[in-house]
């Protein structure tokens, strides 16, 4: 745990007490701050051992309160603020995240003794986030670099272990956490790629590229690598090369061409990674054969991780031996089980239309298992992709609407995914794949895209034992 500085003997306010939450609260009181908290879910407050609990949206809650500190999935402006910030807004209650805290807290007196200075890298983007700080996270350990990642990878920041000499932190932030933070202090930023998600938690695609932008512009990191393959990541790569003058300051990562600029740039194609600074090649892989990362998306992630790493100092061999060992993540193009030549896959952490599209491209004859929460936009910009789809499956809210978009392409509205997956496996012939990616996001039948992964590898599992 990281003690938070900055708030002994005051009071502080915890909105949110989930993996985000409860660290927070933990981390305020060991660096002395009295701490109040609340969640509008009776079973996250049972399961608050010990903490102080009050309704943060009755009069006089703030009371003496130094801040406010809300966890990331609970809104802070749009669609609208919850009534709890709002009520802090009107109190003059500072609002801030553990992300804030983080960066207020990591560095103490011990620091002092170290040789190598700890860093910070932090990596945004809509897609392959987790992919790259798991990726980047491992290559550093392999290379025996004292390394920890956190943040929306699903370890709250502040649950991180305190900095040792010369240590690494890998920190995955989303754009809710990047929106709200107060203090933003990486030394390596990662930006990956921008599609549309998460638009009414900011109010529309500006909005959301704004939260994510801040990372950068209020962050002023010393080293910025980008992925340039969208216009997004082209502006910003413009904008913190002038922001930071001379030097390299901006590293340009591209996987759907070559990069021939005069700075350091890094790019994959055809399953070749390329490093080339100021016009002189100096660094090579073959990602071909790297069974965790396949696709032209793992190798924007692979650049991005290699770029990170080359930034903290390692070689391009160990970078790539590193590589070959990534046992890769749970639920991102995780192969489940081969049966009667049929693949299944889970993909449930395709959240949205554009990391869908990744899975699909990845495959044919494709049980496409999709649907839940729907996204803005659902799957139209899919539609090139249809022509893979030997059958589609569709599950939750959005069913109606993709089954509409899916049009001639075969369909049916199986509404559980229990029903899907029966249907999907009676459905599919040797040579096909049933491919859980839901373009959705879960909450409107699961708990989290955890649980639907889990619960697709348990019924596929299940169903293959008695065949
Ligand atoms: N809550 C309220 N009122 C509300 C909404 C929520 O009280 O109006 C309470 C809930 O009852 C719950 C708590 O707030 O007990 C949950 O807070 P949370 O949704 O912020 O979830 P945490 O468990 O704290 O997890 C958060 C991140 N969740 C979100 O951003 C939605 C986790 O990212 C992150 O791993 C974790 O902090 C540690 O940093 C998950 C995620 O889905 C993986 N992220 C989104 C994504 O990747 O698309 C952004
Ligand atoms: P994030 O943490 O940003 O959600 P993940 O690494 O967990 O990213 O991957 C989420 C989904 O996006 C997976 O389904 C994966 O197939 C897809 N994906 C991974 N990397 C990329 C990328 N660079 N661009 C687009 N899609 C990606």
């Amino acid at each position: 745990m990281i003690p938070v500085r900055g708030y002994d003997g005051h009071k502080v306010a915890v909105l949110g007490l989930g993996r985000s939450g409860l660290p927070t609260v933990r981390a305020l009181e060991a660096g002395g701050a009295e701490v109040i908290a609340w969640d509008d879910t009776e079973a996250a407050r049972m399961t608050a051992d010990g903490v102080n609990l009050l309704d943060l949206s009755k009069p006089g809650a703030y009371e003496g309160v130094a801040a406010l500190i809300v966890s990331p999935g609970i809104p802070h402006l749009y669609p609208e603020p919850h009534p709890a910030i709002a009520a802090a807004w009107d109190a003059g209650v500072a609002v801030d995240n553990d992300v804030g805290l983080f960066f207020r807290s990591f560095a103490d007196e011990e620091w002092d003794y170290f040789d190598r200075m700890p860093q910070v890298v932090c990596i945004t983007g809509s897609n392959g986030k987790s992919t790259t700080t798991a990726l980047l996270t491992h290559i550093l350990k392999e290379a025996r670099r004292p390394a920890q990642m956190g943040g929306n990878i699903g370890r709250g920041v502040l649950d991180l272990e305190p900095a040792e000499d010369g240590m690494v932190v890998v920190l995955e932030l989303s754009s809710y956490q990047t929106e709200l933070a107060r203090a933003l202090q990486p030394d390596i930023a990662v930006f990956l790629n921008l599609s549309p998600d998460h638009l009414d938690r900011h109010g529309g695609e500006g909005g959301y590229f704004a939260a994510k932008r801040r990372l950068f512009t209020q962050g002023g990191p010393s080293r910025s690598i980008i992925g340039v393959d969208g216009k997004e990541g082209r502006f910003l790569a413009n904008t913190m090369r002038e922001m930071a003058g001379t030097g390299d300051p901006v590293i340009e990562i591209a996987s759907s061409r070559k990069l021939s600029g005069p700075g350091w740039n890094i790019f994959a194609r055809k399953g070749f990674l390329s490093e080339w600074r100021h016009g002189r090649q100096t660094g090579s892989i073959d990602l071909r054969d790297m069974e965790n990362l396949p696709g032209a998306h793992n190798h924007q992630n692979a650049c991005a991780a290699y770029a990170a790493a080359r930034s903290l100092g390692l070689g391009p061999k160990p970078i790539e031996k590193a590589m070959r060992s990534y046992p890769g993540l749970p639920h991102r193009s995780k192969l489940v089980a081969i049966h009667n030549d049929i693949r299944y896959v889970n993909d449930s952490k395709a959240t949205n239309a554009d990391a869908a599209g990744k899975a699909l491209s990845s495959y044919r004859n494709i049980r496409w298992i999709a649907g839940g929460q729907p996204k803005a936009g659902g799957i139209e910009p899919l539609r090139p992709l249809f022509d893979r789809i030997a059958g589609a499956y569709l599950i939750g809210e959005a069913a109606g609407a993709f089954a509409d978009t899916l049009g001639d392409t075969p369909n049916r509205v199986c509404t559980t995914l229990d029903a899907a997956v029966e249907a999907a496996m009676a459905d599919a012939q040797p040579g096909d794949t049933v491919l859980l990616a839901p373009a959705c996001a879960s909450f409107d039948q699961f708990k989290s895209f955890e649980a639907r992964g889990d619960a697709f590898e348990m019924l596929v599992r299940d169903a293959l034992k008695g065949a």
